[in-house]
């Protein structure tokens, strides 16, 4: 029994410039920190991908064909800028035209993201989003992405602030690999939260005929018990992982709790933030000037308190419950027998995504349109011999977190269009080429593209929208 979706929804699949593109070495391309990292690394390299940088007018026709009305893209940064403070590539810029042609030209709306997880060596060499003029140099290339690309009606500015800081500053699994600096970590998200808020004025000081916004990976958390030890961690690791983020981008400050509990993080870690009186001027500005807002949402965490050594260990293979994620002062993470998981160890808990919807519309009532730019399941994959792949698991997967958008929506929530992520099978950052996710299978060796179960399954998604 497939939904009904209502009339306006966007219907869209998800992509990230670095996961599709592949031609790392094509027409005058730069190196970004990723081609670097993953070549020392020598575990698995970001080309071919899907290869869409050649193969996109057929990824953007079964779009089409299976009924989506939007796209999620980004644009490289090196392709575009192959020295960060040089001269524009103009091969990139005429790919970049012709791509958001054949998505226009297909009926399909392309939302186009700045900076998807994917710095410029160059900007990683001198401190990342942790050293400032790293700020100008992205307003500088923002601009230039406005003025020459204004058939893209829909910008956002950075996706998932949290991921990438906690990515490279706790985890480690992204370059430069540090482990639990909270003070980078917590500084990076700041900067980049003034990134995001300056590239939103100077989009309106254009006067362009779009809409811009961020895009946040919200992680819904849940105390572990009804101590209030596993309250306060709970309160705490949100703030770290959502409100910072939240109000930074929605309120434009951010609230004395929303600090004090951010001071308890830095202060069980002996870190530091700096944040300039001009930063604070520069985020209320541009609060009211996000014309959307991008919401990514895989997961919820089951917190409980932790006061000893961090760690993150990390599964990255899809051997399940291999994970264990502490965070010295802030709390742990939980599995509950009675919540299932991915073969990843992330939580499937719907529900998680209603709670984080209702708790943007009661906490940040000025809070612009939502899309859910991404959602979505990854499987291990294989290709049957009759060249299907039935991924009914998948299927359910999307099917519960849309009825949670849907109950949102009858609430009052006002959330407009479904990404799924992602479109096509790609490679994950820290993950490889096993961890797939696409409607559409991709065999990474002949680059053949296959719908799985769950691409007839959109298809009648797509025809159940309101006319
Ligand atoms: C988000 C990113 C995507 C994508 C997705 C799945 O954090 O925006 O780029 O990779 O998550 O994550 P993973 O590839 O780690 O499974």
């Amino acid at each position: 029994q497939v939904k009904k979706l209502p009339k306006g929804f966007l219907l869209g699949g998800a992509t990230a410039a670095y996961q599709v593109e592949g031609a790392t070495k094509e027409d005058g391309r730069g190196q970004n920190m990723w081609d670097v990292y993953l070549a020392k690394q020598g575990k698995y390299s970001p080309d071919p991908a899907s290869d869409f940088y050649h193969h996109y007018p057929e990824d953007i026709a079964l779009a089409k064909k299976f009924g989506l009305n939007a796209i999620r893209l980004s644009i490289s940064w090196v392709r575009l800028f192959p020295k960060i403070d040089g001269p524009a590539n103009e091969k990139a810029v005429a790919y970049y035209h012709d791509l958001f042609k054949t998505c226009l030209d297909n009926g399909i709306t392309p939302f186009v993201a700045l900076h998807h997880f994917d710095s410029p060596q160059e900007m990683l060499e001198e401190g990342d989003w942790l050293n400032r003029k790293n700020i100008d140099r992205f307003i500088k290339y923002a601009k230039f992405c406005f003025l020459i690309f204004p058939e893209i009606k829909n910008w956002f500015t950075i996706n998932e602030l949290i991921s990438l800081a906690s990515g490279q500053y706790l985890g480690g699994q992204f370059p430069p690999n540090h482990h639990f600096n909270v003070s980078e970590a917590i500084q990076a998200e700041h900067n980049m939260l003034v990134a995001h808020a300056r590239a939103v004025i100077a989009y309106h000081d254009l006067h362009l005929p779009g809409r811009i916004g961020c895009i946040h990976a919200l992680k819904t958390g849940y105390p572990n018990s009804s101590r209030l030890e596993d309250i306060q961690a709970c309160q705490r690791y949100d703030a770290y992982n959502n409100r910072f983020l939240l109000d930074g981008t929605l309120l434009g400050e951010y609230q004395p709790e929303t600090m004090d509990l951010l001071q308890e993080v830095l202060a069980a870690n002996n870190a530091s933030l700096t944040i300039l009186p001009e930063d604070l001027a520069i985020l209320k500005k541009a609060a009211p000037l996000n014309g959307m807002f991008g919401m990514n949402y895989y997961r919820s965490e089951f917190i409980r308190e932790y006061h000893g050594e961090s760690i993150d260990q990390f599964n990255s293979t899809g051997e399940k419950g291999t994970s264990a994620f502490k965070f010295k002062g802030v709390g742990e993470f939980v599995k509950r027998t009675e919540v299932p998981t991915t073969d990843w160890d992330w939580n499937i808990y719907p529900r998680g995504l209603f709670d984080m919807l209702m708790r943007i519309k009661r906490d940040y009532p000025n809070a612009p349109t939502i899309y859910l730019t991404e959602n979505g399941m990854a499987l291990k994959e294989q290709l049957n011999e009759d060249y299907t792949v039935d991924d009914s698991r998948r299927i359910d997967f999307i099917d519960q977190h849309l009825e949670q958008v849907l109950k949102a929506r009858k609430a009052g929530v006002n959330i407009q269009g479904y990404f799924v992520w992602s479109l096509q099978d790609q490679f994950s950052w820290a993950n490889g080429y096993n961890k797939r996710y696409g409607l559409f299978y991709v065999d990474f060796k002949t680059q053949k593209r296959y719908p799985k179960k769950s691409a007839y399954w959109f298809k009648q998604l797509a025809a159940s929208i309101e006319e």
